[in-house]
C-alpha cells in the first residue's frame, strides 16, 4: 500500500503492518519504518521476529528489483537506510540478554566492499547471543584486520562481502594470517550473499555462514570446541 504519511500504521493488523513495512522499506521511507517498529515491541512481537520477518524479508524484495534494474543505487540506498533506522532501535534489545560473554569476535566487510546490513545484522545478533563484537566497519583492508587481532585477540575473525569481486579477498586476509603464523589461533567465519560452502574452503576459513542465525549457531560451536579442547589440555 503506497503510504503517503497519511496511513495510520496503528490501525493495520499484524500481516498488513508487515506487508507496509515491506512496501515502505521499498520506498525508503525511514520514519513510517520507525514508526511501525515501534509499534511490533509494542504489540509484543520479538525483536528477532521484526528483525527477520519485516525487515529482512522487506530487503530481499528490495533485492530482488535492484537486480533485475526495476531498483537503482540510490532507492536501495535510501532503503538501506531506512532498514538501518529500525535496526538501530531494534539494537539494543536484541542485545540485552545480560547473558555472561561467550566469546569475542572482530568482524568486518573486506575491501573495495561497502555492504554493511548484513554484517550489522551478525554484529547485533552476536552481541545478542553474549558476543563481545569489534566491528572495523567497511572497506578493510587486511592490515585493518591484522592489527584488529593483535589489538583485541579474538577468539573469532568474521568477514563479510557481498559482491563477486571482493570475496576473493578474504583469501588475501587468510593467507596474511598464514604467514603470520597466526591462523590456527582464530576461528575464521565467512559470510554475504555470494558466497557458499565451497567458496569458503577454497579461502581457508573455517566455516560458511549462510545468515545471521548460523553465524551465532557456528561460532558457539567452535567456542565449545575450544573450550573443551582448552579444558583437555589442563
Ligand atoms: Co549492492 N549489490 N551494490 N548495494 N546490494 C548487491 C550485493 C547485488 C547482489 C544486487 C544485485 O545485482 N542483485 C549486486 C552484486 C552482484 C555481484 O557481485 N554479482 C550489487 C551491486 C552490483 C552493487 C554495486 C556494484 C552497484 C553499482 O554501483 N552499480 C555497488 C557496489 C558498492 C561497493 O560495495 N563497492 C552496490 C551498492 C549498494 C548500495 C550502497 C546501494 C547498498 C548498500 C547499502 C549498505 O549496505 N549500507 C546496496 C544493497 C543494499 C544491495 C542489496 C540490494 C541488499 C544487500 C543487503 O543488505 N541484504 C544486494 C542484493 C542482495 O543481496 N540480494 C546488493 C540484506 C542483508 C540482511 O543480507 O547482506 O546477504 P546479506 O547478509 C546476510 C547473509 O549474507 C549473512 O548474514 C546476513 C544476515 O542474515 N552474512 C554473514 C553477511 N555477512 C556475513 C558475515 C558473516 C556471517 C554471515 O561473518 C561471520
Amino acid at each position: 500500500m503506497a503510504n503517503d504519511g497519511d496511513l495510520d500504521l496503528n490501525t493495520l493488523n499484524d500481516d498488513e503492518l508487515v506487508q507496509q513495512v515491506h512496501d515502505d522499506l521499498y520506498d525508503g521511507l525511514k520514519e513510517e519504518i520507525e514508526a511501525a517498529v515501534h509499534i511490533f515491541l509494542k504489540r509484543n512481537w520479538t525483536p528477532y521476529d521484526i528483525l527477520t520477518k519485516a525487515l529482512v524479508e522487506g530487503m530481499r524484495i528490495v533485492g530482488v528489483d535492484f537486480r533485475d534494474g526495476i531498483l537503482f543505487v540510490p532507492e536501495v540506498l535510501l532503503a538501506a537506510n531506512a532498514m538501518k533506522a529500525g535496526m538501530f532501535i531494534l539494537r539494543p534489545l536484541l542485545a540485552e540478554t545480560g547473558a555472561p560473554k561467550v566469546g569475542k569476535m572482530v568482524i568486518g566487510t573486506v575491501k573495495g566492499d561497502i555492504h554493511d546490513i548484513g554484517k550489522n545484522l551478525v554484529s547485533m545478533m552476536m552481541e545478542g547471543a553474549g558476543f563481545e563484537v569489534i566491528d572495523l566497519g567497511i572497506n578493510n583492508p587486511v592490515e585493518k584486520y591484522l592489527e584488529a587481532i593483535e589489538q583485541h585477540q579474538p577468539d573469532i575473525l568474521g568477514m563479510s562481502a557481498l559482491l563477486t569481486t571482493t570475496m576473493p579477498y578474504m583469501k588475501v586476509v587468510v593467507d596474511a594470517m598464514i604467514e603470520k603464523g597466526i591462523r590456527q589461533d582464530y576461528v575464521v567465519l565467512v559470510g554475504g550473499a555470494p558466497l557458499n560452502e565451497a567458496f569458503a574452503n577454497s579461502v581457508g576459513a573455517d566455516a560458511y555462514c549462510r545468515d545471521a542465525a548460523v553465524a551465532v549457531e557456528t561460532a558457539k560451536a567452535f567456542m565449545a570446541k575450544r573450550q573443551g579442547s582448552v579444558l583437555a589440555k589442563k
